[in-house]
């Protein structure tokens, strides 16, 4: 990292002004720390440009004098990318946060990059739209933050990832050029595409400042189900069945045992159906015209696969229903510093991997505990390892779990990307070539390496 001397600092003051240049300890400690408080790290200065012309000058500013930047949006990813590890400069996207008009002929809208995903939501929803990624942490992640881990959520089923959203960018690239490409044309073969590559790219290539997003008609009509199963297997098959037979289905959410009770004492309610059960599927389906019929005809043929089911079709039974859902890391944050994993398994291997994990883990550390849960419409399985009474477990319990995943032919990261805490295994999913052929991508994109240099890509030797 080059010298980040006075006169630097006073540059980058001088573009954002000295209220959005922070250095004091206390203002900067939440741009620092990570939302799970696993990751802590410190900034000479976290910096709050107001526009993309602002962060252009600013990473002008950076790359002549070869200083550091980590891009950050809600600061709620989980890998530990979005912190500042090794005392960079952090650039907040929040005050990017304006929306265009939304466009009711493209179906399309333009937000700013620090836009929470809520304020998206909110102002799509007034002109009937939805945004097609729906995720726990709506309140504080940001559009750019969401495309750059191409966020999953809730309705990947339905509508696929952050990708499958982006139809055009605009993002400051590491020597401070704009590129923006934001006209939104559903077809527009001209080259190499930068949603594409932008999306998962954790701030590595690009910090990006708006985006135009596809957008989906709303669909108010729904209806919720809680299915209790016995068994992993049981619920990976009623999962099949459910996206076979419900052409309505917006979200096939899991949750497994341990995790259904911490969360039911987390929010002091009982757990709704099927207390002794092993897996509890949360289902919604979405439509134009009421799907409760087609819900319950679907949930008739899985015939003696679910214990019990509970049906939430009023907006306040829905969202009873979803609380057991939503409010699992929360629930989680309470009892400790979890390391998350995040895999993905095919529908065949996924039952093998849940009942083989807690054996896994007791191997390595017996005190540690697994708490499982996901979308399992994407075989997308979140384990969080909690070491003794919530202290980080060890780094080999990681590792055994990673391992596993992959040997069953699985993903070490579904949905939250690599950042820092993944870094070492990416060799498990990606060959020498490709990584290769990513460390090209990143030297022509990045050539002074000053853009998240922490994040995603290993060292070589590892
Ligand atoms: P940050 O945390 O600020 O940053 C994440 C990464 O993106 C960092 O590498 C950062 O450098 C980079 N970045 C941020 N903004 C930009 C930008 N404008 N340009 C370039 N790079 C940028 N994730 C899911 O996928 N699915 C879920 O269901 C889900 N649920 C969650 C629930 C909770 C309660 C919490 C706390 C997190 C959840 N997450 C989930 C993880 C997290 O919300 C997502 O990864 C989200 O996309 C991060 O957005 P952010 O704005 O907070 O990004
Ligand atoms: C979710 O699906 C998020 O709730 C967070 O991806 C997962 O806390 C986690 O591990
Ligand atoms: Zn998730």
């Amino acid at each position: 990292m080059g010298k980040l001397d006075e006169s630097v600092l006073q540059e980058f003051l001088n573009i954002v002004g000295p209220n959005h240049a922070l250095q004091e300890p206390d203002l900067t400690a939440s741009y620092t720390t990570d939302w799970t408080g696993r990751f802590v790290g410190r900034s000479p200065m976290v910096l709050r440009p107001a526009d993309t012309f602002q962060i252009a000058a600013l990473v002008k500013v950076a790359a002549h004098a070869g200083i550091s930047i980590v891009p950050q949006g809600g600061n709620t990813g989980l890998v530990g990318g979005s912190v500042p590890l090794n005392q960079e400069i952090v650039i907040s996207t929040l005050r990017l946060d304006q929306c265009e008009p939304v466009d009711g002929l493209a179906q399309q809208v333009t937000a700013g990059a620090g836009t929470t995903l809520a304020k998206a939501q909110s102002h799509a929803s007034e002109q009937g739209f939805d945004i097609g990624v729906d995720l726990a942490a709506r309140g504080s992640c940001t559009i750019g933050g969401m495309i750059a881990t191409n966020a999953g959520g809730i309705n990947v089923v339905r509508y696929g990832a952050m990708r499958d959203q982006v139809l055009g960018l605009e993002a400051v690239l590491s020597d401070g050029s704009i590129i923006s490409h934001l006209e939104g044309l559903e077809k527009d073969n001209t080259g190499y595409s930068f949603p594409g590559l932008l999306a998962g790219s954790e701030g590595t290539l690009g910090i990006i400042t708006k985006a135009r997003l596809r957008l989906h008609p709303q669909l108010s009509e729904r209806c919720s189900a809680m299915i209790a199963l016995n068994t992993v297997d049981d619920a990976v098959a009623a999962t099949a069945q459910l996206r076979r037979t419900l052409p309505s289905l917006h979200a096939v959410e899991v949750i497994f045992g341990e995790t259904m009770h911490l969360v039911s004492d987390h929010i002091k309610a009982s757990i709704p159906v099927g207390p002794e059960a092993r897996a509890w599927l949360l289902v919604e389906v979405a439509a134009t015209n009421d799907p409760t019929d087609e819900l319950a005809n679907s949930i008739a043929l899985l015939e003696t696969l679910p214990i019990d089911v509970a049906v939430g079709i009023e907006p306040a039974a829905r969202n009873n229903l979803w609380q057991y859902r939503e409010k699992i890391t929360e629930a989680i944050a309470t009892r400790g510093t979890p390391h998350k994993l995040d895999v993905t398994l095919s529908a065949s291997r996924l039952a093998e991997f849940v009942n083989g994990v807690p054996h896994l883990i007791s191997r390595i550390d017996s005190r540690a505990t697994a708490l499982m849960f996901g979308h399992l419409g994407d075989g997308n399985v979140h384990v969080n390892i909690l070491g003794e009474q919530g202290t980080e477990p060890s780094e080999e319990v990681d590792r055994a779990v990673l391992h596993y995943a992959a040997e069953l032919g699985g993903s070490i990261s579904a949905e939250h990307g690599i950042g820092s805490a993944k870094k070492e295994f990416l060799h498990l999913n990606r060959s020498e070539s490709e990584l290769a052929a990513f460390r090209a991508i990143k030297a022509s994109l990045d050539p002074k390496g000053i853009l998240n240099p922490n994040v995603l890509l290993p060292p070589k030797s590892s």
